[in-house]
């Protein structure tokens, strides 16, 4: 197994999180070099793109999340071997970059711009990628976004309902995906279920 370390910001959620969680699930040990935000812009001219999340794996550097993603999930076994399947996980794990990337966008905005951009978002966007998430997740049996079992899309959609679920976000209301997306809801429960994921956030020490 190659040495991999996995730098991300130092919270439980984001695009670093799926592949901590599925090194974790796969008990691939990996050290897990979380960066506070004040060391950030020392660190980022040292990335490929400045941005994290970043794989090193055997001293070689590897970004994009989805990229280490698809990594991590062939190293553990949550990245399906058939083409097809594999296209499925892709295509989920891509739509969530694009809505979360707009979201993302609106992080260091002035209150007021911030306020109306996500009014905007809660308004057609968010609603819409929630529904369409759940649409693909029904259309491939309802429990999981591909191969019927466990993959690295699954990880990276329940992250980000996670996020949305957390009342973290301001402008955006915690239950919008409830009021959505039930069922879509049902997968963020199974997956935040799965002993497996509650083993690693009970290690970080994260409840509920
Ligand atoms: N497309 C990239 C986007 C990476 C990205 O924007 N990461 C954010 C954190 S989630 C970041 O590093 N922000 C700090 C910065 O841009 O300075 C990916 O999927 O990894």
């Amino acid at each position: 197994m190659p040495k991999l370390k996995l730098t991300y910001f130092d919270f439980h959620g984001g695009r670093g999180e799926p592949a901590r969680l599925a090194l974790s699930i796969g008990g691939i040990p990996f050290e897990d070099d979380r960066v506070a935000p004040s060391d950030w812009q020392a660190r980022k001219p040292d990335t490929p793109f400045g941005a994290l999340p970043v794989l090193e794996v055997d001293g070689r550097t590897l970004a994009q999340s989805n990229a280490i993603n698809r990594y991590v999930g062939k190293l553990t076994d949550l990245y399906p071997s058939d083409a097809w399947q594999a296209a499925l996980c892709d295509e989920v794990m891509d739509a969530v970059e694009d809505i979360n990337t707009r979201l993302a966008g609106t992080f260091f905005l002035p209150e007021e711009e911030k306020k109306a951009q996500r009014k905007a978002l809660v308004e057609g966007p968010i609603p819409f990628y929630l529904a369409r998430l759940q649409q693909r997740l029904e259309a491939h049996g309802g429990r999981f976004f591909a191969a019927d079992r466990l993959t690295v899309a699954d990880l990276k959609v329940f992250v980000w309902v996670r996020h949305l679920k957390s009342g973290v976000l301001d402008h955006v209301p915690a239950d919008l995906p409830d009021r959505v997306a039930a069922r879509l809801v049902e997968h963020y429960e199974r997956i935040k279920n799965d002993p497996r994921v509650r083993a690693y956030y009970a290690k970080h020490g994260v409840t509920g």
